[in-house]
């Protein structure tokens, strides 16, 4: 039965003990717990007090009329506007802590790359020469900001699409006026007796969605990059074997770096670890849970316990004594559980107060302070520590890939260019190239589709770039290590071998999705793969999706050129017209396509089919593994080597990793 929710065999052994002591968890609820079928299709519309109407039957229509397409594209634009109002506020809150930073009214916040803000503030029209680090920061913040509340005109990072991709949202005037303007947009356009378009609502739906991807994440990713400096690969550890018996375990759980970065600092504050010596512990270990776990990951190589479904399993260890949460992917269920574990769960974002935990905001202004506050109140809760349970697992990994890592890897120090993973693809050694990104979902078997998925790619040459709780489920299983490469295809393993890359990049959090968005403009504008994005040979896979937050990723992937698959049924699957619009029509409009595959076996096989068709149609030669295969493994093999001693390093490491604390 265990087997069948879950691949971990950490996760496996917690649910064990778990389901002995009767504890309830995501997986058991699940089981309890079965779908609505009628809202699950999208066929519920709750959005006036006449009803919820639920249409059951053929030609059905609302109280108001409201058809089932019309229903059902409401439905889903709404879920692209709550994604991207997530998103795109955890980007204000990073603009909102560089503007304190630059006023000097965040004292404990610095830039940390400063190429990056020039960079950013060249992208963003912000004049550089003469001025002062502090001064050009202050009005890259104030013109991130500004993109917000923009009300005309369009965003500005659309500039960075290929010049063709831009051209194709200006003329279906889904081009992005300003970010939280496009997600009012869809809250008014789908309020009861408004658009009754079911392609007008989808449209505006997309247009919300590059907001996010060309808007909010993406300047998310930029800010964070400059506060906290720009990912460059690293060593880090994941699964449950990153908790430790002798120490204060401190979980950073969340999304937003702003506080997480200042708990790493505050860990390593020689005080707090005597402090934590004074109370009987060994010294204080952090690690962290979802995305704000791959930001510490991806920086400070803090090891991450799991993803989106391992939460309430890690505090079932019994070997938690603090839980920091900040905003998103949390779940409620994690307060009762702290009645029955010593964890002490506390919450610090404003936006996300939980019932039952102990709330301490958070405020950049005062950052380190309260971070050490807060770590203190952690090691206070160490002697209430009673038997622990924790799983020995433990995968090692390579993280930290950003777009201008990878541009670096592969082109050189001297060079940096994404020519040598252009030429690649035409030289057929990568067939393509893939993002596998997203959730856990309590629905089905956690991680297996991730694994599945991203071992298939890489057997078949495509070289895949990963995000979020998908990230972590392949770290966990070992596809990030370079080890992997020994279960790519010929080219790919090549590739890897030559270059000293895993077969799989983790790239980041939900919000670095971006980062898969630049790559791709880049290697659209690098020649040899046609001048847009939808021609390259590349698909997007969400396979264990769950969040509003990915259906906004997808549907931005999709404007941006990308066939996209989705893990699971169709939500819109009660309207075979919404349904079709959002592959066959979009792809036709934008050149991307949505479509809901539930087996991940079919996802496969049409995600390589559509690559040899990207392939065929650019006229490179048919992909053929025969011909590759035969280079050396120098650079791997220094790689494994590292990796074997227990060595911290990676040969192309700008900067040694610690391990993540000791
Ligand atoms: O933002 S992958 S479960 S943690 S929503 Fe949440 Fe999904 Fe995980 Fe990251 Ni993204
Ligand atoms: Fe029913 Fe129309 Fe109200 Fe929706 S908007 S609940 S379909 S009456």
């Amino acid at each position: 039965m265990v087997k069948e929710r879950t691949i971990d065999p950490a996760v496996a052994e917690i649910l064990e003990i778990a389901e002995a002591q009767g504890i309830s968890t995501a997986f058991s609820r699940a089981e309890e717990l079965k779908p609505c079928p009628i809202g699950h299709k999208g066929a519920c519309c709750k959005l006036c007090g006449m009803g919820p109407c639920r249409l059951t039957k053929e030609g059905q229509r609302g109280i108001c009329g409201a058809t089932i397409d019309t229903i059902a594209a409401r439905n889903l634009a709404r879920m692209i506007a709550g994604g991207a109002s997530a998103h795109s506020d955890h980007g204000r809150d990073m603009a909102l802590t560089l503007l304190a930073a630059a006023e000097g009214k965040a004292p404990d916040y610095q830039i940390r790359d400063e190429k990056k803000l020039l960079e950013v503030a060249h992208l963003l029209g912000v004049k550089t020469q003469g001025r002062e680090t502090m001064e050009i920061a202050k009005e890259v913040a104030e013109k991130s900001l500004a993109q917000f509340g923009q009300q005309q005109g369009e965003i500005i990072y659309l500039h960075r699409a290929p010049k063709k991709r831009q051209e194709i949202w200006r003329k279906l005037g889904i081009a992005p006026r300003g970010i939280d303007r496009e997600v009012v947009d869809i809250m008014h356009r789908t309020h009861m007796g408004n658009d009754q378009w079911y392609e007008s609502i989808l449209m505006a739906g997309l247009r919300t969605a590059l907001a996010d991807g060309w808007g909010g994440s993406m300047l998310s990713t930029d800010i964070t990059d400059i506060l906290f400096g720009s990912p460059v690969p690293l060593m880090a550890r994941a699964n449950m074997g990153a908790l430790s018996e002798d120490e204060v375990n401190i979980v950073v759980h969340g999304h937003e770096p702003v506080l997480s970065e200042m708990i790493v600092v505050a860990v390593n504050d020689p005080e707090m670890i005597e402090y934590a010596k004074s109370k009987g512990a060994k010294g204080i270990n952090l690690s962290g849970i979802c995305c704000t776990a791959n930001e510490t990951l991806m920086r400070q190589g803090v090891p991450t316990v799991g993803n989106f479904l391992s939460q309430e399993l890690a505090m079932i260890t019994g070997a938690i004594e603090l839980m920091i949460v900040d905003i998103q992917c949390i779940m409620q269920a994690l307060a009762p559980l702290t009645q029955q574990f010593h964890t002490l769960l506390v919450t610090t974002s404003p936006k996300a107060h939980v019932e039952g935990a102990t709330h301490v905001e958070f405020d950049e202004h005062n950052a380190l302070e309260i971070a050490k506050k807060i770590v203190k109140m952690g090691i206070d809760n160490f002697p209430n520590r009673r038997e622990t349970h924790i799983p020995k697992q433990i995968s090692h990994l390579i993280a930290g890939f950003s777009h201008e890592y990878i541009n670096y890897a592969l082109g050189g120090f001297y060079r940096g260019s994404f020519r040598p993973l252009n030429d690649a693809v035409i030289q057929g050694r990568l067939r393509g190239v893939a993002g596998v990104v997203g959730c856990n979902n309590a629905r089905t078997c956690q991680d297996y589709s991730h694994d599945y998925v991203v071992r298939e790619l890489i057997k078949n040459d495509v070289l895949v770039v990963m995000t979020g709780c998908g990230a972590i489920a392949c770290a966990k299983s070992g596809l990030l290590s370079p080890e992997a490469a020994e279960l790519a295809g010929p080219g790919l393993r090549e590739i890897c071998e030559a270059v000293g890359i895993p077969p799989v990049l983790h790239v980041g959090s939900c919000v670095d999705n971006t980062r898969i968005l630049t790559t791709l403009s880049q290697m659209a504008t690098e020649g040899g793969l046609g001048e847009d994005i939808a021609d390259i040979p590349a698909v997007g896979f969400a396979p264990e999706w769950m969040s509003e937050k990915a259906i906004s990723i997808g549907c931005y992937f999709v404007a941006s050129g990308v066939y996209t698959i989705f893990g699971s049924e169709s939500p819109v699957a009660n309207s075979p017209i919404v349904d079709r619009f959002i592959s066959e029509g979009w792809e036709k409009l934008v050149g991307g396509k949505l479509e809901f595959i539930p087996d991940p076996e079919e996802t496969v096989r049409k995600a390589l089919e559509h690559i040899d068709k990207k392939r065929a149609a650019l006229g490179l030669v048919e992909y053929d593994p025969t011909r590759f295969g035969q280079s050396g493994d120098r650079l791997m093999r220094q790689f494994i080597e590292a990796m074997e001693a227990g060595l911290p390093v990676s040969p192309y490491s700008a900067k040694i990793p610690e391990p993540a604390k000791k």
